[in-house]
Protein backbone atom coordinates (compact mmCIF):
# COMPACT_ATOMS: atom_id res chain seq x y z
CA UNK A 1 0.00 0.00 0.00
CA UNK A 2 1.52 3.81 -0.92
CA UNK A 3 2.55 4.92 2.06
CA UNK A 4 0.51 8.30 2.42
CA UNK A 5 2.52 11.67 2.98
CA UNK A 6 2.12 13.78 6.11
CA UNK A 7 1.56 17.95 5.41
CA UNK A 8 5.24 19.46 6.09
CA UNK A 9 5.05 20.81 9.36
CA UNK A 10 4.24 25.00 9.35
CA UNK A 11 6.03 27.28 11.72
CA UNK A 12 5.05 30.68 12.18
CA UNK A 13 8.14 31.91 10.64
CA UNK A 14 11.48 30.63 8.85
CA UNK A 15 14.74 33.23 8.47
CA UNK A 16 15.37 33.82 4.75
CA UNK A 17 18.63 32.89 3.79
CA UNK A 18 20.91 33.60 0.46
CA UNK A 19 22.68 30.61 -0.97
CA UNK A 20 25.54 29.18 0.40
CA UNK A 21 27.51 29.65 -2.48
CA UNK A 22 26.62 33.47 -2.63
CA UNK A 23 27.82 33.53 0.73
CA UNK A 24 31.12 31.39 0.81
CA UNK A 25 33.21 34.32 -0.98
CA UNK A 26 31.97 36.68 1.45
CA UNK A 27 33.34 34.01 4.24
CA UNK A 28 36.22 33.31 2.31
CA UNK A 29 37.43 37.60 2.64
CA UNK A 30 36.90 36.87 6.45
CA UNK A 31 39.30 33.79 6.57
CA UNK A 32 41.80 35.72 4.44
CA UNK A 33 42.08 39.19 6.04
CA UNK A 34 41.67 37.36 9.23
CA UNK A 35 39.31 40.36 10.95
CA UNK A 36 36.37 39.14 12.84
CA UNK A 37 34.94 41.46 14.57
CA UNK A 38 35.53 45.10 16.37
CA UNK A 39 34.29 47.24 13.57
CA UNK A 40 35.95 45.85 10.84
CA UNK A 41 35.32 46.59 6.42
CA UNK A 42 32.24 44.60 6.38
CA UNK A 43 30.39 46.19 9.07
CA UNK A 44 31.41 49.36 8.13
CA UNK A 45 30.33 48.77 4.91
CA UNK A 46 26.79 46.98 6.24
CA UNK A 47 26.35 50.48 8.27
CA UNK A 48 26.45 52.20 5.66
CA UNK A 49 24.36 50.30 2.91
CA UNK A 50 21.72 49.87 5.55
CA UNK A 51 21.29 53.32 5.72
CA UNK A 52 21.01 53.84 2.45
CA UNK A 53 18.35 51.23 2.25
CA UNK A 54 16.88 52.39 5.28
CA UNK A 55 16.60 55.91 4.71
CA UNK A 56 18.03 57.02 7.42
CA UNK A 57 21.66 58.65 8.71
CA UNK A 58 23.24 57.38 11.11
CA UNK A 59 22.88 53.65 12.80
CA UNK A 60 24.97 51.75 15.35
CA UNK A 61 25.32 47.71 14.10
CA UNK A 62 24.79 45.77 17.68
CA UNK A 63 24.86 42.19 18.48
CA UNK A 64 21.39 41.64 19.02
CA UNK A 65 18.14 44.34 19.88
CA UNK A 66 17.86 43.50 23.45
CA UNK A 67 21.68 45.09 24.05
CA UNK A 68 20.48 48.05 22.17
CA UNK A 69 17.59 48.77 23.51
CA UNK A 70 19.77 48.68 27.08
CA UNK A 71 22.48 50.65 25.79
CA UNK A 72 20.00 53.18 24.20
CA UNK A 73 19.14 53.72 27.44
CA UNK A 74 22.30 53.83 29.00
CA UNK A 75 23.04 56.74 25.90
CA UNK A 76 20.59 58.85 26.75
CA UNK A 77 21.13 58.41 30.14
CA UNK A 78 17.53 57.54 31.25
CA UNK A 79 16.78 56.96 34.87
CA UNK A 80 13.71 56.89 36.96
CA UNK A 81 10.44 55.56 35.61
CA UNK A 82 9.91 54.88 31.95
CA UNK A 83 6.54 54.35 29.97
CA UNK A 84 6.02 51.31 27.87
CA UNK A 85 3.64 49.05 26.38
CA UNK A 86 2.47 45.69 27.95
CA UNK A 87 1.91 44.25 24.46
CA UNK A 88 5.44 43.01 23.32
CA UNK A 89 8.07 40.86 23.83
CA UNK A 90 9.39 40.44 27.41
CA UNK A 91 12.73 42.24 26.07
CA UNK A 92 11.35 45.69 25.72
CA UNK A 93 10.67 45.86 29.50
CA UNK A 94 13.52 43.68 30.59
CA UNK A 95 16.32 46.69 28.96
CA UNK A 96 14.70 48.77 31.49
CA UNK A 97 15.00 46.50 34.61
CA UNK A 98 18.90 45.90 33.50
CA UNK A 99 19.37 49.59 33.97
CA UNK A 100 17.25 50.02 37.11
CA UNK A 101 14.62 52.11 35.96
CA UNK A 102 10.88 51.26 36.94
CA UNK A 103 8.48 50.14 33.68
CA UNK A 104 5.05 51.97 33.89
CA UNK A 105 2.77 49.99 31.57
CA UNK A 106 0.27 51.87 29.96
CA UNK A 107 -2.84 50.09 27.44
CA UNK A 108 -2.65 50.27 23.86
CA UNK A 109 -4.86 50.81 20.86
CA UNK A 110 -7.43 48.19 19.57
CA UNK A 111 -6.69 49.41 16.02
CA UNK A 112 -2.85 50.03 16.14
CA UNK A 113 -1.73 47.40 19.08
CA UNK A 114 0.46 50.30 19.96
CA UNK A 115 0.33 52.46 23.01
CA UNK A 116 -2.16 54.61 23.20
CA UNK A 117 -1.41 58.77 23.49
CA UNK A 118 -4.67 59.23 25.07
CA UNK A 119 -3.67 57.33 28.22
CA UNK A 120 0.17 58.18 28.16
CA UNK A 121 -0.28 61.65 30.17
CA UNK A 122 -1.99 60.29 33.50
CA UNK A 123 1.06 58.22 33.72
CA UNK A 124 3.25 60.79 34.28
CA UNK A 125 5.05 60.98 36.93
CA UNK A 126 7.67 63.78 38.28
CA UNK A 127 10.16 60.19 37.68
CA UNK A 128 8.95 60.32 34.02
CA UNK A 129 11.66 60.48 31.97
CA UNK A 130 11.06 59.05 29.09
CA UNK A 131 8.87 56.49 26.83
CA UNK A 132 9.41 53.45 25.10
CA UNK A 133 7.20 52.46 22.58
CA UNK A 134 6.95 49.65 20.33
CA UNK A 135 5.82 49.37 16.17
CA UNK A 136 4.24 46.48 17.65
CA UNK A 137 4.15 43.97 14.16
CA UNK A 138 5.62 46.62 12.43
CA UNK A 139 2.29 48.90 12.28
CA UNK A 140 3.79 52.09 13.44
CA UNK A 141 2.57 54.19 16.35
CA UNK A 142 0.90 57.29 16.61
CA UNK A 143 4.45 58.83 16.24
CA UNK A 144 3.10 62.52 16.21
CA UNK A 145 1.01 62.08 19.09
CA UNK A 146 3.68 60.59 21.19
CA UNK A 147 5.90 63.10 20.03
CA UNK A 148 3.50 66.04 21.30
CA UNK A 149 3.44 64.53 24.67
CA UNK A 150 7.23 64.19 25.04
CA UNK A 151 7.73 67.68 23.86
CA UNK A 152 5.30 69.07 26.31
CA UNK A 153 6.91 66.81 29.05
CA UNK A 154 10.35 67.34 28.19
CA UNK A 155 11.01 63.35 27.83
CA UNK A 156 12.77 61.08 25.52
CA UNK A 157 11.56 58.73 23.22
CA UNK A 158 13.32 55.50 22.32
CA UNK A 159 11.36 53.35 19.71
CA UNK A 160 11.78 49.82 20.10
CA UNK A 161 11.85 49.30 16.26
CA UNK A 162 12.35 45.52 16.25
CA UNK A 163 9.10 44.52 14.13
CA UNK A 164 9.75 47.40 11.59
CA UNK A 165 12.52 46.65 9.57
CA UNK A 166 11.62 48.69 6.30
CA UNK A 167 8.43 50.24 7.26
CA UNK A 168 7.45 53.87 5.42
CA UNK A 169 4.70 56.43 7.27
CA UNK A 170 3.12 58.96 6.73
CA UNK A 171 6.47 61.11 6.42
CA UNK A 172 9.00 58.56 5.56
CA UNK A 173 11.09 56.08 7.71
CA UNK A 174 8.97 55.21 10.77
CA UNK A 175 12.89 54.72 12.19
CA UNK A 176 13.85 58.61 11.85
CA UNK A 177 10.90 59.16 14.76
CA UNK A 178 11.82 59.68 18.40
CA UNK A 179 15.54 60.11 19.58
CA UNK A 180 16.47 56.51 19.18
CA UNK A 181 15.00 53.39 17.37
CA UNK A 182 15.99 49.96 17.98
CA UNK A 183 16.20 47.25 15.14
CA UNK A 184 16.24 43.42 15.36
CA UNK A 185 17.86 40.90 12.69
CA UNK A 186 17.19 37.85 15.04
CA UNK A 187 16.71 35.19 13.03
CA UNK A 188 12.88 34.93 13.66
CA UNK A 189 13.03 38.69 11.75
CA UNK A 190 11.88 39.58 8.01
CA UNK A 191 15.64 40.84 7.74
CA UNK A 192 18.09 38.30 9.62
CA UNK A 193 21.65 38.52 10.50
CA UNK A 194 21.38 35.21 12.57
CA UNK A 195 21.36 37.78 15.72
CA UNK A 196 21.85 41.32 15.10
CA UNK A 197 20.46 44.70 15.73
CA UNK A 198 21.20 48.25 15.35
CA UNK A 199 20.20 51.36 16.99
CA UNK A 200 18.97 54.31 14.26
CA UNK A 201 20.71 57.68 15.68
CA UNK A 202 19.71 60.91 15.03
CA UNK A 203 22.98 62.43 14.72
CA UNK A 204 27.22 61.51 14.43
CA UNK A 205 27.35 62.43 18.27
CA UNK A 206 25.05 60.28 19.53
CA UNK A 207 26.34 57.49 17.58
CA UNK A 208 29.55 57.97 18.45
CA UNK A 209 28.53 58.15 22.63
CA UNK A 210 26.82 54.76 21.37
CA UNK A 211 29.59 53.41 19.54
CA UNK A 212 31.73 53.87 22.95
CA UNK A 213 29.09 52.10 25.09
CA UNK A 214 28.80 48.94 22.66
CA UNK A 215 32.72 48.78 22.92
CA UNK A 216 33.20 48.66 26.71
CA UNK A 217 33.23 52.68 27.05
CA UNK A 218 36.70 52.52 24.88
CA UNK A 219 36.68 56.18 22.87
CA UNK A 220 40.99 55.06 21.88
CA UNK A 221 43.31 52.29 23.18
CA UNK A 222 43.59 53.85 26.75
CA UNK A 223 40.72 55.79 27.72
CA UNK A 224 37.35 54.51 28.78
CA UNK A 225 34.67 57.01 29.01
CA UNK A 226 32.06 54.68 30.22
CA UNK A 227 30.79 51.66 31.70
CA UNK A 228 30.39 50.40 28.64
CA UNK A 229 28.88 46.88 27.52
CA UNK A 230 29.86 43.89 24.53
CA UNK A 231 27.19 44.29 22.26
CA UNK A 232 29.30 44.50 19.05
CA UNK A 233 28.12 42.73 15.53
CA UNK A 234 30.66 40.31 14.39
CA UNK A 235 31.68 40.44 10.65
CA UNK A 236 29.94 37.72 10.27
CA UNK A 237 26.88 39.00 11.11
CA UNK A 238 28.05 42.35 8.68
CA UNK A 239 28.90 40.24 5.77
CA UNK A 240 25.41 38.65 6.07
CA UNK A 241 23.64 41.64 6.19
CA UNK A 242 25.32 43.12 3.48
CA UNK A 243 24.62 40.01 0.85
CA UNK A 244 21.13 39.80 2.60
CA UNK A 245 20.25 43.53 1.07
CA UNK A 246 20.39 41.99 -1.99
CA UNK A 247 17.42 39.72 -1.95
CA UNK A 248 15.19 42.00 0.66
CA UNK A 249 12.77 43.32 -1.85
CA UNK A 250 11.89 40.05 -3.43
CA UNK A 251 10.88 38.93 0.52
CA UNK A 252 8.89 41.81 1.47
CA UNK A 253 6.96 41.28 -2.28
CA UNK A 254 6.78 37.50 -1.59
CA UNK A 255 5.69 38.54 2.46
CA UNK A 256 2.68 41.14 0.93
CA UNK A 257 1.46 38.61 -1.84
CA UNK A 258 0.96 36.26 1.51
CA UNK A 259 -0.62 38.71 3.34
CA UNK A 260 -2.69 39.73 0.07
CA UNK A 261 -3.90 35.84 0.43
CA UNK A 262 -4.47 35.64 3.48
CA UNK A 263 -6.86 38.61 3.61
CA UNK A 264 -8.69 37.30 0.70
CA UNK A 265 -9.06 34.02 2.60
CA UNK A 266 -10.02 35.40 5.24
CA UNK A 267 -12.54 38.05 4.86
CA UNK A 268 -15.67 36.78 5.59
CA UNK A 269 -15.21 33.88 8.03
CA UNK A 270 -17.66 34.73 11.46
CA UNK A 271 -15.27 35.52 14.24
CA UNK A 272 -12.04 36.42 12.60
CA UNK A 273 -10.83 40.22 12.50
CA UNK A 274 -7.59 40.71 10.69
CA UNK A 275 -6.14 43.85 11.87
CA UNK A 276 -4.01 45.82 9.51
CA UNK A 277 -1.80 48.93 9.81
CA UNK A 278 -2.84 52.09 8.63
CA UNK A 279 -3.71 52.72 5.23
CA UNK A 280 -0.55 55.70 4.29
CA UNK A 281 1.87 52.72 6.09
CA UNK A 282 4.41 50.93 3.55
CA UNK A 283 3.81 47.75 5.60
CA UNK A 284 6.81 45.22 6.34
CA UNK A 285 4.21 42.08 6.90
CA UNK A 286 6.72 40.83 9.56
CA UNK A 287 3.51 39.13 11.26
CA UNK A 288 0.03 38.39 10.28
CA UNK A 289 -2.10 38.48 13.62
CA UNK A 290 -5.44 37.41 13.65
CA UNK A 291 -8.06 37.84 16.56
CA UNK A 292 -10.80 35.49 17.23
CA UNK A 293 -13.59 36.79 18.30
CA UNK A 294 -16.84 35.75 20.27
CA UNK A 295 -18.79 33.97 16.99
CA UNK A 296 -15.70 31.92 15.67
CA UNK A 297 -16.91 28.35 16.77
CA UNK A 298 -13.35 27.83 18.40
CA UNK A 299 -11.75 29.77 21.52
CA UNK A 300 -8.05 31.15 20.28
CA UNK A 301 -6.58 28.64 22.90
CA UNK A 302 -8.67 25.66 20.95
CA UNK A 303 -7.85 26.98 17.74
CA UNK A 304 -3.88 27.09 18.68
CA UNK A 305 -4.46 23.86 19.76
CA UNK A 306 -6.21 22.98 16.95
CA UNK A 307 -3.21 23.91 14.30
CA UNK A 308 -0.80 22.04 16.25
CA UNK A 309 -3.11 18.99 15.64
CA UNK A 310 -2.27 20.07 12.28
CA UNK A 311 1.24 20.53 12.29
CA UNK A 312 0.98 24.30 11.48
CA UNK A 313 2.71 26.17 14.68
CA UNK A 314 0.98 29.84 14.60
CA UNK A 315 2.05 31.93 17.84
CA UNK A 316 0.30 33.65 20.14
CA UNK A 317 2.45 36.98 20.09
CA UNK A 318 1.69 38.00 22.44
CA UNK A 319 0.64 36.10 25.22
CA UNK A 320 0.91 36.27 28.31
CA UNK A 321 1.14 40.64 28.86
CA UNK A 322 4.73 41.30 29.52
CA UNK A 323 3.02 42.96 33.11
CA UNK A 324 1.79 38.93 33.76
CA UNK A 325 5.05 37.77 34.29
CA UNK A 326 6.19 37.79 37.54
CA UNK A 327 9.38 40.61 38.12
CA UNK A 328 6.22 42.70 36.91
CA UNK A 329 3.07 41.74 37.95
CA UNK A 330 4.10 43.32 41.44
CA UNK A 331 3.64 46.92 39.89
CA UNK A 332 0.76 49.20 40.47
CA UNK A 333 0.68 49.69 36.32
CA UNK A 334 0.32 45.72 35.78
CA UNK A 335 -3.12 46.22 37.97
CA UNK A 336 -5.63 44.05 35.99
CA UNK A 337 -8.07 47.30 35.43
CA UNK A 338 -5.19 49.03 34.45
CA UNK A 339 -4.72 47.07 30.82
CA UNK A 340 -7.99 46.42 29.46
CA UNK A 341 -7.27 46.65 25.69
CA UNK A 342 -3.83 45.03 25.70
CA UNK A 343 -5.10 41.98 27.68
CA UNK A 344 -8.57 41.33 25.72
CA UNK A 345 -6.29 41.64 22.44
CA UNK A 346 -3.52 39.18 24.41
CA UNK A 347 -6.35 36.45 24.77
CA UNK A 348 -7.80 37.15 21.22
CA UNK A 349 -4.64 37.15 18.93
CA UNK A 350 -2.68 34.23 17.23
CA UNK A 351 0.13 34.88 14.88
CA UNK A 352 -0.36 32.67 11.20
CA UNK A 353 3.09 31.61 9.70
CA UNK A 354 4.17 34.06 7.03
CA UNK A 355 7.88 34.03 5.64
CA UNK A 356 8.69 34.33 1.91
CA UNK A 357 9.34 30.48 1.17
CA UNK A 358 5.64 29.97 2.13
CA UNK A 359 4.10 28.05 -0.61
CA UNK A 360 0.78 29.55 -2.04
CA UNK A 361 -0.82 25.76 -0.99
CA UNK A 362 0.04 25.73 2.24
CA UNK A 363 -1.19 29.18 2.93
CA UNK A 364 -4.28 27.86 1.87
CA UNK A 365 -3.87 24.87 3.98
CA UNK A 366 -4.11 27.70 6.95
CA UNK A 367 -7.00 29.53 5.30
CA UNK A 368 -9.10 25.84 4.90
CA UNK A 369 -8.86 25.42 8.39
CA UNK A 370 -9.85 28.57 10.03
CA UNK A 371 -12.76 28.86 6.96
CA UNK A 372 -14.08 25.12 8.66
CA UNK A 373 -14.26 26.72 11.63
CA UNK A 374 -10.92 25.15 12.95
CA UNK A 375 -12.88 21.59 12.26
N1 LIG B 1 11.68 43.81 21.08
C1 LIG B 1 10.70 43.16 20.44
C2 LIG B 1 9.40 43.84 20.21
C3 LIG B 1 10.91 41.84 19.99
O1 LIG B 1 9.92 41.17 19.36
C4 LIG B 1 12.17 41.24 20.21
C5 LIG B 1 12.40 39.87 19.78
C6 LIG B 1 13.17 41.99 20.85
C7 LIG B 1 12.88 43.28 21.27
C8 LIG B 1 14.53 41.43 21.10
O2 LIG B 1 15.23 41.24 19.89
P1 LIG B 1 16.57 40.33 19.90
O3 LIG B 1 17.35 40.68 21.13
O4 LIG B 1 16.13 38.88 19.84
O5 LIG B 1 17.28 40.78 18.64
C9 LIG B 1 11.17 34.98 19.11
C10 LIG B 1 12.56 35.58 19.06
O6 LIG B 1 13.50 34.80 19.81
C11 LIG B 1 12.64 36.99 19.49
O7 LIG B 1 13.84 37.53 18.91
C12 LIG B 1 11.46 37.79 18.98
N2 LIG B 1 11.43 39.13 19.43
C13 LIG B 1 10.17 37.12 19.42
C14 LIG B 1 8.95 37.85 18.94
O8 LIG B 1 10.12 35.84 18.87
P2 LIG B 1 10.32 32.79 20.18
O9 LIG B 1 10.50 32.26 21.55
O10 LIG B 1 8.97 32.84 19.60
O11 LIG B 1 11.29 32.07 19.12
P3 LIG B 1 11.29 30.56 18.62
O12 LIG B 1 12.67 30.06 18.83
O13 LIG B 1 10.17 29.82 19.24
O14 LIG B 1 11.06 30.72 17.05
C15 LIG B 1 9.79 30.83 16.46
C16 LIG B 1 9.80 30.03 15.16
O15 LIG B 1 10.73 30.59 14.26
C17 LIG B 1 10.20 28.58 15.31
O16 LIG B 1 9.07 27.79 15.58
C18 LIG B 1 10.82 28.24 13.96
C19 LIG B 1 11.36 29.57 13.49
N3 LIG B 1 12.82 29.65 13.68
C20 LIG B 1 13.34 30.16 14.83
C21 LIG B 1 14.70 30.25 15.00
C22 LIG B 1 15.29 30.82 16.28
C23 LIG B 1 13.64 29.20 12.67
O17 LIG B 1 13.16 28.70 11.64
N4 LIG B 1 15.00 29.30 12.82
C24 LIG B 1 15.56 29.82 13.95
O18 LIG B 1 16.81 29.90 14.05
O19 LIG B 1 10.97 34.25 20.26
Amino acid sequence: MAEQRKPARIYVTRPELPSLNEFIPYLQEIWDSKILTNGGPFHEKFEQKLCEYLGVKHIALFANATIGLVTALQALRITGEVITTPYSFVATAHSLLWNGIKPVFVDIDPETFNLDPDKIEAAITPQTTAIMPVHCYGHPCDVDGIRAIADTYGLKVIYDAAHAFGVRCHCGSVLTHGDLSVLSFHATKVFTTFEGGAIVCPDEKTRQRINYLKNFGFADEVTVVAPGINGKMSEFGAALGLLQLKGIDRALARRRAIDARYRAGLESVPGLRCPRPASETLANHAYFPILVQPGFPLSRDELYRKFRDHDIFARRYFYPLISDFPMYRGLPSAAHNNLPVARKLAEQVLCLPIYPDLPDDQVDRVVELLRGGGT
